[in-house]
């Protein structure tokens, strides 16, 4: 699947180089020019939030998206509810190789549902969902088997979006189905270039750039780094107990720690300010209620704090704010002098929660403009 670049088109991969080139001949002669715009960079591991903040800024600050690039998305949906119910079906038959209990046992007719879905999926032709694809999807997706396999869901590289669209596929599958801002919100498509989008706010004149955030797509990030305002670093707070997409013997949250320090320690960002957005914090309270933090190798020192649940979700959180708020600290030499660092909590898929957090970001960078002068 191709990214999506700022106008929400599909970028073929082997266009990728090509405009990075043009990209980075333009942005020298843009920052000539745009003295006055704040360049923003998000910046963060792959599946972090990256791209859905990204829509959220273009949702509340541009343009937003227009019916025929609600309508783009429809393919990117479908493949996404192939791609899981194909996890989930494969999850499901690995699971009972090892079973005795017959948990993961699924209904025989859903074994052939499944091995049907999964086939149309790896077709080589988009293949739209249709009432008698849904029909199927759904009754794979209600077996008891399978919805014991999505409980071990971090064990699957299962995208987040699984619950959202399968829950509601038949939605999905109407012939007059056109993808809403929410849908858009939580599609998955794991960016493969660079896209940008400009917007005004307060009087101000912001650039943010969003990138790809799995490994091979790092490199990339460099030719962006000069003249960069603040960086909004994003790590998902969910992913303490999964593994990475490309390594699968590295835990998430690790290698999201290392990524943030080595981005402080680049001499490009000296006086640059970090927004770091701690996200997926709906996930993160319910799953911190059953999966001890201890579980991460970087967190093997949490003792959880007794009480009702608030004060333990919090408890949990602000226990990985100070770790973020540790590194920040250890790699930024002459603290408070040159750049600043705020941490927020959020849940990018909320329109709420974003427009407040922005407005904070946009207040803060104002007050360290002046403060850093
Ligand atoms: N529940 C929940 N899902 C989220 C949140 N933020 C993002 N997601 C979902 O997580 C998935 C991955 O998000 P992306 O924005 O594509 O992640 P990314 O950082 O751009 O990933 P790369 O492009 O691979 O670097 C999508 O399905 C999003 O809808 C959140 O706060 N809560
Ligand atoms: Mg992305």
């Amino acid at each position: 699947m191709g990214s999506l670049c700022s106008k929400g088109q599909p970028v073929a991969q082997e266009e990728d180089e090509e405009r990075e080139r043009e990209l980075t001949r333009q942005l020298k002669q843009e920052d000539r020019i745009e003295k006055n715009v704040y360049k923003l960079l998000l910046l963060g591991s792959g599946e972090s939030g990256k791209s859905t903040i990204f829509k959220q800024i273009k949702l509340l600050y541009n343009t937003g998206f227009g019916v025929e690039e609600l309508k783009n998305y429809t393919p990117v949906i479908h493949a996404n509810v192939y791609q899981a119910i194909k996890i989930l079906y494969e999850g499901c038959l690995d699971l009972q190789k090892k079973d005795v209990s017959g948990e993961y046992t699924m209904r025989r007719e859903n074994m052939e549902h499944g091995k049907r879905i999964a086939e149309i999926g790896d077709g080589v032709d988009y293949h739209p969902i249709g009432l008698l694809e849904s029909d199927l999807i759904a009754q794979i997706w209600s077996d008891p088997a399978i919805q014991a396999t999505y409980r071990k869901a971090n064990e699957l590289q299962l995208p987040d979006c699984t619950e959202y669209f399968l829950s509601g596929v038949d939605r999905l599958a109407k012939p007059d189905y056109i993808p809403t801002e929410e849908d858009i919100l939580h599609a998955r498509v794991r960016t493969t270039g660079i896209a940008d989008v400009v917007f005004k706010h307060d009087g101000h004149t912001y650039r943010v750039f969003d990138v790809g955030g799995q490994r091979n797509e790092r490199r990339k990030w460099l030719h962006l780094f000069d003249g960069v305002k603040a960086v909004i670093f994003c790590a998902a707070l969910s992913e303490y107990d999964q593994n990475l997409f490309e390594d699968e013997g590295k835990n998430r949250m690790v290698e999201t720690m290392e990524l943030f320090e080595s981005v402080l320690r680049h001499p490009s960002f000296e006086k640059t300010s970090f927004l770091v957005f701690l996200n997926k914090y709906d996930i993160f309270r319910k799953k911190v209620l059953s999966v001890p933090l201890n579980v991460c190798e970087v967190f093997r020192d949490y003792n959880e704090v007794q009480g009702d649940q608030e004060r333990k979700i919090s408890h949990a959180l602000q226990y990985i704010k100070n770790k973020f708020d540790e590194i920040y600290k250890r790699n930024t030499p002459g603290l408070g002098t040159q750049r600043l660092c705020w941490l927020f909590e959020t849940t990018a898929l909320d329109p709420r929660i974003m427009k407040y957090t922005f407005e904070l970001v946009d207040k803060n960078l104002v007050v360290s403009s002046i403060s850093l002068l």
